[in-house]
């Protein structure tokens, strides 16, 4: 039997009864001094509690202010690095331009200097060739070897005459139609030829020589009466006695070979330069 149904129980239930209740009051009293004990007890720990972390959360607080001003400053900073580099690339775009056009510049001056270095090469030359043959020769006339020539053309590219009347011209400049009778005289003829008409008509810018057969037939003989035995100064094909005749002889250009550069044409009909030779002084 438990003490509710001892209490409960019975004819002496007074007493009991009151014993109870008293002691139900009695722990009433002590559960309620317990609660209010823990209550000040759990206010005091709280209060505690906020005195310790009150300045934690304040320094936290002020660490995260702190970043937020120093992630700030990181942001602008990277900004104006961005602006920097932006402008750096700007720059050295822009430095790239002038340096390839000071480069195109340069690349002109290297070639204009070399055209005059070439130029002054050449002028030394002639320089030196007119030094050599100055007072050896008649003006419009070329020196070289011991003679001196007259080309037509370098006087007048669009007078040209037959052979007879190029001789003339030759004797009235106190010379004669050139006489060819070296292979250095043949060589500086073919150079000069091709200088001054390359490029034109081959047949009808030829210059008349002091060669003929107009005596026999295919009998070839200088001005001078030497007659001439070397047959490979004739073009493949020449003297060919075309058309009408052809018994004067004249020099062509022949830039693929200077050695066949005479051909045979009509001495009357035919008008085209002349060369005139005569000693020099
Ligand atoms: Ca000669
Ligand atoms: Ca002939
Ligand atoms: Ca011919």
């Amino acid at each position: 039997m438990n003490c509710f149904s001892s209490v409960f129980s019975g004819g002496n239930t007074g007493p009991r009864y009151r014993l109870l209740l008293l002691s139900l009051g009695l722990l009433n009293v002590v559960l309620l001094i317990s609660a209010v004990i823990i209550g000040i007890k759990c206010a005091q720990i709280r209060q505690n509690s906020l005195h310790v972390s009150h300045p934690v959360a304040a320094q936290l607080l002020n660490q995260l202010h702190d970043l937020h001003n120093n992630h700030s400053d990181v942001i602008m900073a990277e900004e104006d690095a961005k602006r920097a580099l932006e402008t750096a690339v700007k720059n050295h775009a822009m430095l790239k331009d002038q340096l390839q056009q000071k480069q195109i510049i340069n690349d002109g001056y290297q070639k204009q200097l070399e055209a005059l270095r070439t130029e002054r090469t050449t002028l030394l030359s002639n320089i030196s060739a007119l030094e050599m043959s100055c007072g050896k020769c008649p003006p419009g006339f070329l020196h070289f070897n011991t003679s001196c020539y007259f080309f037509s053309y370098a006087e007048s590219s669009t007078v040209k005459k037959n052979w007879h009347n190029s001789r003339t011209d030759c004797i009235n400049r106190g010379s004669d139609l050139i006489v060819i009778d070296s292979p250095e005289e043949q060589t500086f003829v073919g150079n000069s030829v091709k200088k001054m008409v390359q490029g034109l008509n081959v047949w009808q810018n030829g210059f008349w020589v002091g060669l003929t057969d107009m005596d026999t037939e295919d009998h070839w003989v200088w001005i001078n009466n030497v007659t001439e035995v070397e047959p490979r100064y004739w073009k493949d094909g020449e003297p060919n006695e075309a058309g009408t005749g052809e018994d004067c002889a004249a020099v062509l250009q022949s830039p693929s070979n200077p050695w066949k550069s005479r051909n045979d044409a009509n001495c009357k009909r035919r008008e085209i330069y002349w060369i005139c030779e005569k000693v020099s002084r």
